[in-house]
């Protein structure tokens, strides 16, 4: 039996196609969750991973399978889609599962034969079986895995040509920020891997450089963050030498000894979602783990940095306080608090989340062609209305943030201070300098984008600037 697992390509993904900048080859990741299927796969199947980042295949040219699996993130859907209608044209059946396939359960029934929700490990093995005997279920609820059971990824399934391999050791965030999907997707309860499996996984991995794709390394609690400490002196006892980063929240900066095995460990960098520069911006998304009292970011930048790891900040324009200025206040904090990198991104409300079911009972989600519109819900366009910012002024206050931040006099003091202060010089460089060469072809992406989709975008009637 031969099994595709394809993970479709979306050309809009950071507006900019990977081809088209040598910097942002950078940004190419390997799919964890075709891996992590592929090793969950009983032996007596052919599997063949298809990353359409990598290039779009020649599929008629490609020998037929018995079965394809497709997955997909919201931005990633209509190309799901096209790939799904294309193999059933073929008379092949298709299933599809992942996070888009589980937040939005009827658009995607009714496009693939079948349908897995939630996390795919108690289900996979049973859906072959039901495939082998052509009696395929419209429907199979994964729920959330054991997190002690989980099969190692098949990281041998895909070429090395990624700048980063991928690897994941916990499951679930208790946070639930309005915005985000992965408390609903992966539950509240954070769920760490023994740590001789994480090991062993580790050193299956081919690539240098290793993306740790938790949602947060650390977690929250002491107990958490001594199960991080615990994994880390494993790490170095193990003697793994890998480089790697992963997300974290800001608290990852109070342990100097979790900073000091982290590094030793290959930590090289972390991003951080600092998402708002106000109080009541933080409120208004329920980024708790931020508000905490006389917490000095910039000392805790500062603090992380120490260890030569590079701090990647995230923050969100579009927050219903947010005003025109909010692009320049953003550039003005992140440069403040000495980040290596700053990824400003558009308030988006992805399916499933608190913010989707607000906006929607508000009626502000201005993009909602579905499913031709997901593939702008690449948090990268605005795709609802915001409260103070009408489409015109929300682009220029995306514009006019990466333009400070990445202005050249910002940049050279940047890789200036990462070579005075040895913290990975050519990183820095190449980071800043992919985000800075994004900025002009973002600039034609909006254009396009206004054009085509000013019409969707009205006033609100409370809204104190309007589209005209
Ligand atoms: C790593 C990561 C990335 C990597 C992706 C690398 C890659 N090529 O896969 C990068 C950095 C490129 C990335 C980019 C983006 N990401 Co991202 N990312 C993640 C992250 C942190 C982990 C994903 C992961 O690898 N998990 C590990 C695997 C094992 O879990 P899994 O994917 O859920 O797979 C399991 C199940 O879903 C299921 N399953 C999955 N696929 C399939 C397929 C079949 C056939 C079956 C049966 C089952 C199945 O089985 C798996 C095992 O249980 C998630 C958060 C999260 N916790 O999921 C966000 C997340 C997926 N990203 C998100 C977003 C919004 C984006 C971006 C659009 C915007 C951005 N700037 O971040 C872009 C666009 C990407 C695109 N291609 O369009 C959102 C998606 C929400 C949504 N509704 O789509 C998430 C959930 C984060 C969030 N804050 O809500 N991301
Ligand atoms: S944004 Fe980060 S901290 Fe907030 S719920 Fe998502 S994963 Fe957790």
């Amino acid at each position: 039996m031969t099994l595709y697992l394809i993970n479709p390509s979306n050309p809009l993904v950071s507006i900019v196609n990977v081809s088209e900048s040598r910097w942002n080859r950078y940004r190419v990741w390997k799919p964890l969750s075709l891996m992590v299927l592929a090793g969950l796969t009983p032996p007596g199947w052919k599997i063949t991973i298809v990353d359409e980042n990598l290039g779009p295949p020649d599929y008629p040219a490609l020998p037929r399978p018995d079965l394809v699996g497709i997955t997909a993130f919201t931005s990633q859907a209509n190309r799901a889609y096209e790939v799904a209608a294309y193999f059933r044209s073929l008379g092949v059946p298709v299933v599809m599962g992942g996070i888009h396939a589980t937040m939005c359960l009827d658009e995607v029934s009714e496009r693939v034969d079948s349908v897995v929700t939630g996390e795919a490990e108690s289900v996979w093995a049973e859906l072959l079986e039901d495939a082998r005997h052509r009696r395929l279920k419209p429907r199979y609820e994964g729920g959330r895995a054991d997190i002690n059971d989980l099969s190692p990824a098949r990281h041998d399934l895909l070429p090395t040509r990624y700048a980063f391999g991928a690897i994941q050791t916990t499951r679930g965030c208790p946070l639930n920020c309005s915005f985000c999907s992965v408390t609903t997707f992966n539950g509240a309860q954070y769920r760490q891997r023994p740590i001789p499996e994480v090991v062993r996984e580790f050193r299956s991995i081919r690539e240098k450089r290793v993306l740790v794709v938790d949602d947060n390394l650390i977690g929250t609690r002491p107990k958490h963050i001594d199960r991080a400490k615990d994994l880390f002196r494993a790490m170095v006892q193990a003697d793994l030498r890998k480089q790697w980063v992963a997300q974290a929240t800001i608290n990852f900066a109070d342990d100097e000894e979790l900073l000091a095995l982290a590094a030793k460990a290959g930590c090289r960098g972390v991003f951080i979602g600092f998402e708002s520069p106000t109080q009541e911006g933080l409120r208004e998304i329920g980024k708790k783990i931020n508000l905490v009292k006389d917490r000095d970011f910039r000392a805790s930048v500062r603090r992380i940095q120490r260890h030569n790891i590079l701090v990647v900040g995230s923050f969100i324009i579009g927050l219903d306080v947010d005003e025109p200025g909010i692009g320049q206040r953003i550039a003005a904090l992140a440069s403040h608090y000495g980040l290596d990198n700053l990824n400003t991104l558009f308030l988006t409300p992805l399916p499933g989340t608190r913010l989707w079911d607000q906006m929607k009972s508000e009626d502000r989600i201005a993009l909602d062609a579905f499913p031709e519109d997901w593939r702008y819900y690449t948090l990268t366009f605005p795709v609802a209305q915001y409260k103070r910012l009408s489409l015109d002024e929300i682009i220029e206050e995306m514009v006019s943030c990466n333009r400070s931040f990445y202005s050249l006099p910002r940049v050279l003091r940047r890789v200036w201070s990462s070579v005075w202060q040895r913290r990975q010089p050519l990183i820095s460089l190449v980071g800043n300098l992919s985000y800075r060469s994004n900025i002009g072809v973002d600039g034609e992406a909006y254009a396009k984008f206004r054009r085509q989709h000013h019409d969707s975008f009205r006033a609100l009637p409370n809204a104190t600037t309007s589209t005209a």
